[in-house]
């Protein structure tokens, strides 16, 4: 007998190898941050009877399951209780006159109140049945953080009125810049086979806040607007209505002509205009709710509305005149820019919405990516925020780590989202931040919207990693509340998802909210851009030139030379700096003003050039990356020593990621560092190991099967 086998006979007899020869699974991920598992000091508590509506019906259902898993012990006559339910469908809610006027048709009151009969009784009460469920959410939360439930009075309403995943997920199954798994939605059984993986997905999203989520790549087929794949998508809504979810389509622009029969999808003629108003009229028949549609347009090879000489407000306008008298909206990218173009692609978002400001309809939103290239690892924030106060203008995040390492690097995006909030546009004087913009505030507007581009798949994980979870669930709490704390929701995360103890906690957290600088640092520090592998994204290619499209290179942004490296965008330079508010363009023009993140995003500037450390730009840059590559290596130590809170499974998977993210940081490191120093000619820095290869080594690496493509 191997080894192997004595070992496996002797759990056998001992009966512990069972859950691997039954097939049960250990803790994988699937749960998310909604495992329930038995919480300290927890009350067992009853459920009032409730209305019977689709949503309370899940509302209550969510509670119970919550309630069995948190606090297993049995309720009794005694046991304190919870009462849910809206004024208008309970009497015992209504005959508390809670005030719940200011929260609006999604916010909710919890309060805890003497029951008349010596105890207590927890009301959960909203305008509207969704309302509770996400003040049921809410409640568990405080219970699964280990935080008291016993004299509650909290009230929470959504700032941003559209909180929506967008997916990229391709009919063929496959997700563009996915990496985990497959795409979810198996759109050959729908509409007959509703996979149950679908319920779990939208009381994931309930539980966060998401009520919107557009099913479909915005590389778009025509095909996901006829008639067959209109059943589907009705199907997934009628799944998804009951946890508040809306169904979105994007939508091909060209769908005229590729399956309205017509010849051209020109969006002044009338019967291109007849076209997508039948198709809105059919779609709403089928998915009365539906939300509308989200389009890119004359963008990396879409058609768009300028094939015809036409406008993006033409474009955006007519489809926004399609489904407005069924009360949808359409998010129009401004992600576009064209390598014919020989200005900066950093501006020409800008260059083609700002003028427009004002001539968009009521219900068209402008959907922005948080900067102005393309979710690079830093960016500054997108000079279209602020700049069009008259337009409804929506945040796009990605989610998915199309340039932050794929699924295997631990990176908690909260602080990148952070910071693109929390900056200062000026637009109207100092504190006009880009939170204000998306959540309406600053100009007065009411249809608002974050966006964040989905990293969910068939994975049992979804996210394709552990800690990418924490991800998609930033995001959602951030929907909520642009001017939420990404600590804070680290720290509910972690609880809720691993361990309430403070062993574990503490120290994840501050591994998490480190880990984007990490990345930044050994990937692209200084304000250094798209220096990443072509194509596919993956890894390290600061060499990349030539090909179809300068824009597409690497060459193109980090302009690096024997005289210094970084892109010139002031005044000297291509003047993009001119498009922020004069405040923030001066500040990002003056080498003492400018924060040294975002260095060689404006500036071009000579090696030696000085750092407010003293050190010269090349040193720094080194040692920016070998400090990225250090926080892997404690973030792997650190991992390392909490497997006490973490079940094995799930403490294998991140540890193995860990050092994947080890070896490709190092990788990033040493690849960047071969790579400019034939520009530099400078030494390393003193005690800096030399990269481990030779320039040509990196450069022949190739990955014709890296995921997501
Ligand atoms: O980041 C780039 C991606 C493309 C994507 C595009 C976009 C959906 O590399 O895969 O296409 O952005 O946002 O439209």
């Amino acid at each position: 007998m191997r080894p192997f086998g004595i070992l496996r006979g002797l759990l056998l007899a001992l009966g512990l190898a069972s859950a691997a020869v039954s097939g049960a699974r250990a803790e994988d991920g699937y749960d998310l941050w909604l495992r329930y598992r038995p919480a300290q000091g927890s009350v067992a508590r009853t459920i009032a009877p409730s209305a019977d509506t689709p949503t309370l019906k899940v509302a209550r259902a969510e509670l119970e399951r919550g309630l069995a898993g948190l606090t297993p012990a049995t309720p009794t006559a005694d046991s304190p209780s919870i009462l849910l339910g809206t004024p208008s469908g309970s009497p015992a809610v209504a005959a508390l006159n809670l005030p719940l006027k200011d929260l609006g048709p999604e916010g909710y009151r919890i309060r805890t109140l003497p029951d008349g009969k010596g105890n207590k009784i927890t009301v959960i009460a909203a305008n509207t049945d969704i309302g509770v469920l996400y003040g049921v959410f809410h409640y568990l939360r405080l219970i699964q953080t280990g935080q008291g439930v016993d004299m509650l009075d909290i009230a929470s309403a959504p700032k941003v009125k559209r909180r929506l995943l967008n997916h990229w997920d391709n009919l063929d199954g496959t997700v563009e810049r996915g990496y985990a798994g497959s795409s979810l939605w198996d759109w050959w059984k729908l509409p007959d086979y509703k996979d149950p993986r679908y319920v779990d997905y939208a009381r994931a999203n309930a539980s966060i806040g998401i009520n919107g989520t557009v099913l479909n790549n915005v590389n778009a087929k025509a095909d996901s607007l006829t008639a067959p794949y209109i059943a589907k998508a009705a199907a997934l809504a009628d799944v998804f209505r009951p946890y508040g979810i809306k169904v979105y389509l994007s939508a091909r622009f060209s769908a005229p002509i590729e399956i309205g029969g017509l010849k051209t999808a020109d969006p002044l003629d009338p019967a291109v205009r007849a076209f997508w108003k039948a198709k809105a009229d059919e779609i709403y028949q089928a998915i009365p709710d539906f939300g509308g549609f989200l389009v890119k347009a004359n963008s990396e090879g879409q058609p768009g509305p300028q094939d015809y000489g036409r406008t993006h407000v033409d474009g955006a306008n007519m489809l926004a005149d399609a489904v407005a008298p069924h009360g949808g909206v359409v998010m129009w990218r401004a992600f576009v820019y064209s390598h014919e173009q020989p200005d900066d692609r950093a501006k020409q978002g800008y260059n083609e919405f700002k003028p427009f400001d004002g001539q968009f309809r009521d219900n068209v939103i402008v959907q922005v990516k948080n900067g102005a290239i393309d979710f690079q690892p830093r960016e500054p924030f997108h000079p279209l925020f602020g700049a069009m106060p008259r337009t409804n203008l929506g945040m796009e995040f990605q989610i998915t780590k199309e340039y932050l390492g794929f699924a295997t690097h631990l990176v908690y995006l909260g602080p990148l989202y952070e910071e693109t909030l929390k900056a200062d546009t000026w637009a109207k004087g100092q504190g006009s931040t880009v939170a204000k913009v998306i959540d309406g505030r600053l100009d007065g507007r009411r249809e608002t919207l974050m966006a964040g581009v989905a990293n969910i798949g068939t994975d049992r994980n979804w996210s394709g990693s552990q800690f990418d979870q924490a991800n998609w669930y930033v995001f959602g709490r951030l929907a909520w509340d642009p001017e939420a704390s990404t600590r804070e929701i680290a720290a509910d995360w972690a609880k809720m998802t691993f361990s309430t103890d403070p062993r574990f906690v503490a120290p994840a957290v501050a591994m998490m909210m480190g880990s984007r600088e990490a990345a930044v640092d050994y990937m692209t520090p200084l304000g250094l851009h798209h220096q990443m592998g072509r194509s596919h994204h993956y890894g390290p290619g600061p060499w990349v030139s030539g090909g179809p499209r300068a824009d597409w290179t690497s060459v193109y942004y980090a302009k690096a030379g024997k005289d210094g490296i970084g892109f010139d965008r002031t005044a000297t330079g291509s003047n993009a700096v001119a498009q922020y508010a004069p405040a923030v363009a001066a500040r990002f023009s003056d080498l003492k003003t400018i924060d040294e993140r975002d260095l060689l995003w404006f500036h071009h500037l000579p090696w030696t050039y000085r750092l407010k450390s003293g050190q010269t730009l090349w040193d720094g840059l080194v040692i920016h990356y070998s400090r990225g590559v250090a926080y892997v290596d404690g973030m792997e130590r650190t991992w390392a020593g909490l497997a006490p809170y973490v079940d094995p499974e799930r403490h294998a998977q991140v540890g193995a990621f860990l050092a994947i993210q080890r070896n490709e940081a190092q990788w990033w490191r040493d690849a960047s560092i071969a790579y400019f120093q034939t520009f530099s000619g400078l030494p390393l820095p003193a005690g800096e190991k030399p990269p481990a290869h030779s320039l040509e080594y990196y450069e022949g690496l190739s990955f014709p099967w890296a995921p997501g493509i």
